[in-house]
C-alpha cells in the first residue's frame, strides 16, 4: 500500500502551522512536506521537511508533487478580506489561479485528496443574517468573497467532471495563539487578547455590537482532518461545508476578558473593516455538516478566553 504524502501549501500562516503540526502528528513528521513562499515558521523548523513554493509557479509546483509523490493537498494560500480590498486584482488572481493550479496538477497526477478552505465570506448582505443556510442567496460584496465563491464552484467542477476528491469547509473567523492571523476582518478577535495583556486595553476596527461566526482553531484543525478522513460516500456537498461554531461581539469578547484582566478597557473605532463585517451573517446553520460527518464544535468564548489568556501570557 501506498503511504500518503501531503503537501501543505501555505504552511507558514495563521491556519497552516497548526494543521501542518496536527498532519505531522497523525501521518509521521516526514509524510507532511510544509511549503509557502514566506521562509519557515518557527514552530515548525525541525519537525519535518519544508520547500520554498510559489504556488502560482504551476511548474514548480508540478515538479515538487512528482519529486515528493505527493499524494493529498491541502491548499492554504491566499489573500484574506481586509488585504484584499486593498489589492482586489491580486487577491483574485491568487486566490482563483491558485486553486486552478493544485485542482489541474490532481487531474493530472491523480492526487487522491485535496483540501481548499472557502469562508463564511461568500455570504454577501443579500443572504439571512441568523443562522444563514447552506444553500441560500449568496452574493458577495468582497473580492475575497467573490473568488472563495468561484473557488467552490471550481471545486464543484473537478469533482463531478474529472472525479478530483476535493473537499472544503467554509470557515467562520478562526481565533488562536500560535501563529498570527493574516489579514483578516476577523483578526480583531486574536488581536484583542494579546493587546488585553501587553497594554491593559484596545481600540477595536469593528463596532461595539458586531457580532459574527467565530471558532477556535482546535475546533477548525479538528474539523479539517474528520472532513478530510470521513468516507467519500458521505461528503454530499463539493462546493463548500458551512461550518459553525459560536457568534460574539467585541463588546462581548470585551466583557468576557475583563473576567480575567478587570482593568482591561476598549474602545471602538470602526474602519474600512466594518462594513466587510456588516455584509456577513452573524450566525451559520451547519446542520449538513454535522448531520454528514458528524462535525460538533467544542469550545466557548469563557473556554478560549481563558485558555487564549493563559497561552498568550505564557509566551
Ligand atoms: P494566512 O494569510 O495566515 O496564511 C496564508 C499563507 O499563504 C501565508 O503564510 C502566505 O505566505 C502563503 N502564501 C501567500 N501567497 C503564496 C504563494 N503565492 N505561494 C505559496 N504560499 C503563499 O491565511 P490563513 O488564515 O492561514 O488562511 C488559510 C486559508 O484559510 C485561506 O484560504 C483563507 O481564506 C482560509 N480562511 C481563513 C480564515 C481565518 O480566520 N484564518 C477563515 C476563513 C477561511
Ligand atoms: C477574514 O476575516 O477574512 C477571514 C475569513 C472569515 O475568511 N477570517
Amino acid at each position: 500500500m501506498i503511504k500518503d504524502k501531503i503537501l501543505v501549501i501555505g504552511a507558514s500562516g495563521q491556519i497552516g502551522v497548526e494543521l501542518t503540526l496536527a498532519l505531522r502528528k497523525i501521518y509521521g513528521n516526514n509524510q507532511v512536506v510544509a511549503s509557502d513562499l514566506r521562509e519557515e515558521n518557527e514552530l515548525l523548523r525541525g519537525t519535518g521537511p519544508y520547500v520554498s513554493l510559489d504556488v502560482m509557479n504551476k511548474e514548480m509546483l508540478h515538479v515538487q508533487v512528482i519529486r515528493q509523490n505527493i499524494t493529498q493537498i491541502y491548499l492554504l494560500a491566499a489573500i484574506l478580506s481586509a488585504t484584499g480590498e486593498k489589492n482586489p486584482g491580486l487577491a483574485w488572481h491568487l486566490n482563483t489561479q491558485s486553486l486552478l493550479n493544485v485542482l489541474e496538477i490532481a487531474r493530472e497526477e491523480q492526487i487522491q485528496k485535496v483540501y481548499w478552505p472557502s469562508s463564511i465570506a461568500v455570504f454577501g448582505p443579500t443572504s439571512p443574517r441568523q443562522l444563514c443556510p447552506q444553500q441560500t442567496i449568496i452574493e458577495p460584496v468582497t473580492v475575497y468573497g467573490i473568488s472563495k465563491y468561484a473557488g467552490e464552484f471550481w471545486c464543484n467542477y473537478y469533482h463531478h467532471r474529472f472525479g478530483v476528491d476535493v473537499r472544503s469547509l467554509r470557515y467562520p473567523g478562526l481565533i488562536s495563539y500560535k501563529s498570527s492571523p493574516g489579514g483578516g476582518t476577523t483578526d480583531y478577535a486574536v488581536e484583542i487578547y494579546k493587546e488585553a495583556l501587553e497594554q491593559g486595553n484596545y481600540t477595536s476596527f469593528l463596532s461595539a455590537d458586531t457580532s459574527l461566526p467565530m471558532m477556535y482553531m482546535p475546533d477548525a484543525i479538528r474539523a479539517t482532518i474528520e472532513l478530510m478522513e470521513s468516507p467519500a460516500d458521505k461528503i454530499s456537498i463539493r462546493t463548500s461545508y458551512n461550518l459553525a461554531a459560536i457568534s460574539f461581539s467585541p463588546r462581548e469578547i470585551a466583557d468576557e476578558i475583563k473576567k480575567h484582566i478587570p482593568n482591561f478597557t476598549i474602545r471602538y473605532q470602526p474602519d474600512y473593516r466594518q462594513s466587510i463585517a456588516d455584509s456577513w451573517p452573524q450566525s451559520i446553520d451547519d446542520s449538513r455538516a454535522r448531520k454528514d460527518w458528524n462535525w460538533k464544535h467544542q469550545y466557548n468564548l469563557p473556554e478560549i478566553t481563558a485558555d487564549m489568556l493563559s497561552n498568550l501570557a505564557e509566551k
